[in-house]
């Protein structure tokens, strides 16, 4: 048997590692149908042996459709994601749009999968810096208890879409030319300034809030806290856009409840967690680098060591595709816990 599956944004970025990765799992499908805006539909995109033509997203797409994989920005979403839902159709949504829903679980498998139970038609997949995150955290906070998360990330213009890829290559191209570098996108599309992200670091990934942070650094503080169903949890991040088109990269200091922890615990325990690869070997250099971690599901722990200071502090170094585990993988890998767990209607 298979399952009639729609995936919506399915010419973006994230929509085509999605239509890939189905691939590469053998999801079970009985019908693909993709979709997008007005702008994109006709596209023609492999899959297998068909060629499916990209048809534009309405209400009545979601007719007989069972998972709807969605990723074409929050107000798609808001828009859609309910039409899906009222027609039968389980929604696992890519956006920020239904995330701190408290009716909407919000998930990551190795961390929360139970949450699954008591979902309503729609599932929010958390933010890519945010689920690598959690992965490398979720096994230390059962064993040895969590109570602070300080964390810098360096993070792939790829998550600001394919167009913010572009721009990045082409400013270093004019660069190397001896040009002036064309600037339009970065740091958020439609923000007062831009910023020429080639040979640079950007500390801003999504717009300021009052409090002094950005969205995106938000986004980790709040979305933490809810996977982890950790409210008290003390978390704070500042997000850096770095010009690699691939793989979030993260500094991660935590400490933990329990005394008497050293390092090597953490990297036993991390070696044998579900979705972890763990690369920690100072001696022969070997540390996760996005470059390795580029096209790979997994996400890659490495320079576990203990704070000089704090007794209970710990520092790691946090790898992973941003477009994969960070987003496709984690979305398909929900639909796959949907299934194994009996929570899809059909
Ligand atoms: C970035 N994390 O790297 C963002 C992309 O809320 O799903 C994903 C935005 C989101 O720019």
């Amino acid at each position: 048997i298979g399952y009639n599956v729609a995936v919506v944004g399915a010419t973006g970025a994230v929509g085509e590692q999605m239509i890939q990765t189905l691939i590469e799992r053998d999801f079970p499908i009985n019908k693909l149908t993709l979709l997008s805006s007005a702008r994109s539909a006709g596209t023609v995109i492999k899959f297998k042996d068909e060629e499916i033509i990209v048809e534009e997203a309405k209400p009545e797409s979601f007719e007989g459709i069972d998972i709807a994989l969605f990723s074409a920005g929050g107000s798609v979403s808001k828009l859609l994601a309910p039409e899906a839902v009222k027609r039968g159709a389980v929604v696992v949504d890519n956006t920020s749009a239904f995330r701190m829903d408290p009716n909407t679980p919000l998930v990551v498998p190795e961390v929360n999968e139970e949450d699954l139970k008591n979902h309503k038609g729609i599932i929010a997949n958390p933010n890519c810096s945010t689920i690598q995150m959690v992965v490398a955290l979720e096994p230390i906070r059962k064993k040895y208890g969590l109570k602070k998360v300080i964390v810098s990330t360096y993070q792939a213009v790829s998550g600001a879409g394919s167009q913010a890829v572009e721009e990045m290559y082409n400013q270093t191209k004019e660069i190397l030319d001896g040009k002036e570098p064309t600037v339009a996108i970065l740091p958020v599309k439609g923000d007062k300034k831009h910023y020429q992200i080639a040979f640079n670091a950007i500390p801003q990934i999504d717009v300021f809030q009052d409090n002094g942070f950005t969205y995106e650094e938000m986004k980790m503080v709040n979305e933490t806290k809810k996977i982890m169903h950790m409210p008290e949890l003390k978390v704070a991040a500042t997000c850096v856009r770095i010009p690699i088109s691939r793989g979030h990269s993260e500094s991660v200091y935590f400490e933990i409840d329990e005394n008497g922890v050293e390092a090597g615990d953490l990297k036993n325990l991390l070696s044998a967690s579900p979705g972890i690869v763990l690369e920690d070997n100072p001696n022969e250099q070997v540390y996760p680098m996005p470059n390795n971690a580029a096209g790979l599901r997994d996400t890659f722990v490495g320079r576990i060591r203990k704070d000089l200071d704090e007794e209970n502090g710990f520092h790691m170094w946090v790898v992973s595709d941003n477009l994969l585990k960070g987003a496709a993988w984690n979305s398909v890998q929900i639909a796959e816990s949907l299934i194994k767990l009996d929570l899809l209607s059909k």
